[in-house]
């Protein structure tokens, strides 16, 4: 497989301004007949042939303008179609011949469950019909679905619903319009027996909405929460940015098999089923949140993606930055904000800063790929929108919302670029981004060292700031970038933010400084105490900041910040500063020492219960073993799981009474509601209870088999059920996973968690449950659930078992994905991930990982995993 390039972008040849389908529903040959309303692109040249994608496509019938095609006027190539000779303005109609029930690979038209359903994006349209696959050919569309009266009660397409009607052979039809242009990758049909719940709105300017989530009859109890998140969703987009749902119907489909989350095709969201249901018994807190997340980024889409799209694959993040952005800060004004950033920020650092340093390290906005499919990574999606936040609070909200007007008026109907939005924003704020627009072309994680000394003789601080971007491939030299820190100097004796003044400049108690330079100098004055600095407030810009704290500064900076996320942040930097130690002493073979300000710092936590009780599970949160691994020079992974669970230990015991006290505070019988305070009273009990079950007395031990018994809602049933199997006491875990697996068969969703609680158990059996679940009558190797659950689970969340220094758990991995390979390469591309990190680990692990890399690329490779493979091997 070749790359392809952005340098290499043309406008296409042809252009679509109408397409008509017509699909004549069969699971192993569904008829697809397509008209489409063709005519040359103005700015291309007459006499071009008319080139078309399309893969796995049987030809049956091709005319123009009514004329069927003779053999010598068209060829099919593996990719697509070409017609030698066009017209400039012409209309085309092929037939082609599919088989949805035998696409694993779960993009363009498959089935699920029995239903039929679509995932277009990024392209898969090519596999319905000949097309031009590509998202800079928008047309309208009308689509007649024609399936059996029975089996498919319910034909769905984009748009609106305009005419229906039994046909002979028990099948009858349904036809839609979409009225908006769009590219194919919004294109969605869903048809089979499906039920749906129904609710309304009316838009700021009076449109009544009618709003429908259809499921299987069985899940119709679990729809509530999307749906009160859908209409939130519509509500705070009104308000925030001004934007308005522009159809009469908005729909949303669960299925059980799905590669992503889910896809906003325009009217017809299409979802993973865990992305959309959500019942106090079957979901989590996480989970009811990452639906309400989940629903929200998609209907935004509606504009920022599906009104406006992108030109081409590479300015994917233009629509992906921005509405993560956008799904980012209704999660925070709906939920805690200081919560919600602390989460991100947890997550990025550790899996996007991990992809951003390892072989498939690539820009927000990439110059050359082979398969876009593998472009919808962390890097896209959630620095993309870390960029957007940073262009959002450099330029201000007022200005930020005037450039976003400005971008959705300017090209409503239209397919652009990254330099299109970021030039709205230039124009609104009247700023020279020229600088900023390398944060899309530049990959790799910037580092910034800091120092910083108090002049006292001066009433000065002196903060000197250097940052370098580490390389990465095909990207050895880097320039500076503009970086945005916010910051505060927090007064030692006063313990609170002092005024700020740079360059004779007043700049309040919390201000930004800019870092353009690969070094600079910023001198505060009047400074009137020593400070400690409270640097990248918020998580000012996606950057590694060191800067040498004391652990009585990173003490200091956790009780007495002002701003939540830093106070959070500090205590994961001391908490990181003990594990290090401890990391080292068992490497060394020498006793661990548990470090007495870690024991206080937490103590303090605890008794004054300053913060609400969301920031605090947070704080009281030691960083994960991911985490940890990300700051290691040389990955340990039995060192940092037995570091960290050593801090786990030490504080359950000097501080047992405190977490006691915190538990049973926090219990309640009150009805299961997924509201914020709720949330947060669940979380503080349930961090207490895995430091008191974490030392494994009988008492610990009781109050998590209490609370699995008492099953009052599925956030205190997968934690309880969780420490328990993952606690050394299999006589009362094996029985409580019986007794849950067996209530829970019915439920794929349910047994998605089962599964994962079972393998990621730090134990040494957890490899053989892994083998042993593979065989379980509710695993599937095509389901993408199932794999995330059970493969995905051992391999990111199992180090010390994944890591296995006989090298078993890598060749598991490895087998799966030879055979995913085959079935779904989309899933199996992104399951290789934990092996393209070889490098991170010691010679022997190096080995072994590389081993299994070369296994894989001897196999004959779809291009998702060669493209992977090879990078990781480069
Ligand atoms: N836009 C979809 C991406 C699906 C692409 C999978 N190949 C999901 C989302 O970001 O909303
Ligand atoms: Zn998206």
């Amino acid at each position: 497989p070749q790359p392809i390039h952005l340098s290499d972008y043309r406008p296409p040849a042809y252009r679509v301004t109408h397409t008509e389908l017509t699909f004549d529903l069969a699971p192993s040959a569904t008829r697809v007949k397509a008209r489409l309303h063709v005519e040359r692109h103005p700015e291309r040249q007459a006499g071009e042939p008319l080139m078309l994608d399309g893969e796995q496509l049987a030809l049956k019938a091709i005319a123009i303008d009514g004329q069927p095609l003779g053999e010598d006027e068209y060829a099919l190539t593996e990719g697509g179609l070409t017609v030698h000779r066009v017209p400039e303005a012409f209309r085309l109609d092929t037939e082609v011949e599919i088989a949805p029930e035998a696409n694993t690979a779960l993009e363009g038209l498959y089935q699920s469950n029995g239903m039929y359903c679509t995932q277009c994006e990024a392209e898969g349209f090519r596999r319905i019909t000949f097309y031009p696959d590509r998202p800079d050919v928008m047309a309208t569309f009308s689509t007649t679905v024609i399936g059996d009266a029975e089996r498919e009660p319910v034909l769905l397409s984009n748009g609106n619903p305009v005419e229906r009607g039994e046909l002979p052979g028990g099948r009858h039809f349904v036809t839609w319009e979409d009225p908006y242009p769009k590219p194919c990758y919004l294109f969605a049909l869903v048809a089979g027996d499906l039920k749906k719940v129904e609710d309304s709105v009316t838009t700021r300017s009076g449109r009544d909405v009618t709003l429908q989530i259809w499921v299987e009859e069985e899940n119709l109890d679990k729809t509530d929460h999307a749906m009160a998140s859908l209409k939130r969703a519509m509500r705070w987009d009104e308000k925030t940015y001004g934007r308005e749902y522009d159809l009469d119907l908005f729909m949303i489909v669960a299925v059980n098999d799905f590669n992503m989350g889910a896809m906003e095709n325009k009217g017809l969201n299409i979802f993973n089923s865990a992305a959309v249901l959500t019942h106090p018994h079957t979901a989590t807190d996480a989970a009811f949140q990452r639906v309400e997340g989940i629903v929200a980024h998609e209907y935004f889409h509606n504009w920022s993606g599906n009104r406006v799209t992108c030109r081409d694959w590479f300015q994917l993040s233009l629509k992906e930055g921005f509405t993560v952005f956008r799904d980012q800060c209704f999660s925070a004004d709906t939920n805690s904000a200081p919560v919600k950033r602390i989460e991100e920020v947890a997550f990025f650092r550790t899996a996007q800063f991990a992809e951003d340093a390892g072989p498939t390290a690539h820009p927000v906005r990439p110059d050359h790929y082979i398969e876009i499919g593998n472009f919808y990574t962390l890097t896209i999606y959630e620095k993309g929108a870390e960029i957007v936040r940073m262009l959002c609070n450099l330029v201000g909200w007022e200005a930020f919302r005037r450039g976003s007007d400005r971008y959705f008026e300017r090209f409503d109907g239209q397919a652009v670029t990254i330099e299109d939005f970021v030039g709205c924003m230039a124009e609104a704020s009247g700023l020279d981004l020229t600088q900023f627009m390398r944060w899309y072309s530049q990959a790799g994680t910037p580092e910034i060292d800091a120092h910083g000394e108090y002049d006292y003789a001066n009433a000065a601080y002196r903060l000197v700031l250097r940052q370098r971007t580490p390389a990465t491939p095909g990207q050895p030299d880097k320039q500076p970038l503009h970086i945005p820190i916010r910051l505060g100097l927090v007064g030692t004796k006063s313990r609170r933010d002092l005024a700020l003044t740079l360059d004779g400049e007043a700049l309040g108690s919390d201000a930004v400084i800019h870092l353009c330079d690969e070094e600079q100098e910023f001198l505060f004055t009047d400074v009137s105490e020593a400070p400690v600095p409270s640097l990248l407030r918020g998580f000012s810009a996606p950057v590694k900041l060191h800067f040498p704290y004391a652990r009585e500064d990173l003490a200091f900076l956790q009780a007495h910040d002002s701003d939540g996320f830093n106070r959070w942040d500090a205590g994961q930097r001391l908490a990181l500063l003990a594990l290090d130690d401890l990391i080292a002493a068992h490497r060394n073979g020498v006793e661990k020492v548990m470090d007495p300000r870690v024991v206080e710092a937490f103590r303090g936590l605890l008794t004054l219960e300053a913060d609400d009780k969301a920031v605090l599970a947070e704080m009281l949160t030691l960083p994960s073993e991911a985490y940890i691994a990300e700051q290691q020079p040389l990955v340990d992974v039995d060192a940092i799981h037995a570091a960290r669970t050593f801090v786990k230990q030490s504080l359950a015991m000097a501080l047992r009474d405190d977490f006691l006290r915190v538990f049973e505070a926090n219990q309640s019988e009150a009805p299961y509601s997924p509201e914020p305070e709720q949330i947060a009273t669940r979380s503080l009990k349930n961090v207490a209870l895995s430091y008191l079950v974490s030392i494994e007395d009988e008492a610990g031990i009781a109050l998590a088999r209490e609370q699995f018994e008492a099953d009052h809602n599925m956030t205190d049933v997968r934690q309880a059920l969780t420490l328990l199997v993952h606690s050394s006491r299999e006589d009362l875990a094996d029985p409580a996973l019986r007794v849950f697996g067996e209530k829970w068969a019915h439920d794929p969703l349910v047994m998605d968690q089962w599964f994962s609680i079972q393998v990621t158990r730090p134990h040494s059996d957890a490899l053989d449950r892994v083998k042993f679940l593979m065989d379980h009558p509710a695993f599937s190797l095509t389901n993408p659930n199932k794999v995330r659950a059970l493969i995905g689970a051992f391999t990111g969340q199992n180090p010390v078992n994944f890591h296995r220094l006989d090298g078993e758990g890598y060749r598991l991995l490895a087998d799966t994905v030879i055979e995913l390979n085959r079935l779904n390469p989309e899933i199996a591309a992104r399951l290789v991930t934990p092996l393209t990190r070889w490098a991170r680990f010691d010679e022997t692990r190096q080995a072994l990982m590389k081993a299994e890399l070369e296994r894989i690329r001897a196999e004959t490779l779809s291009p998702n995993v060669y493209e992977v493979v090879e990078k990781a091997l480069a």
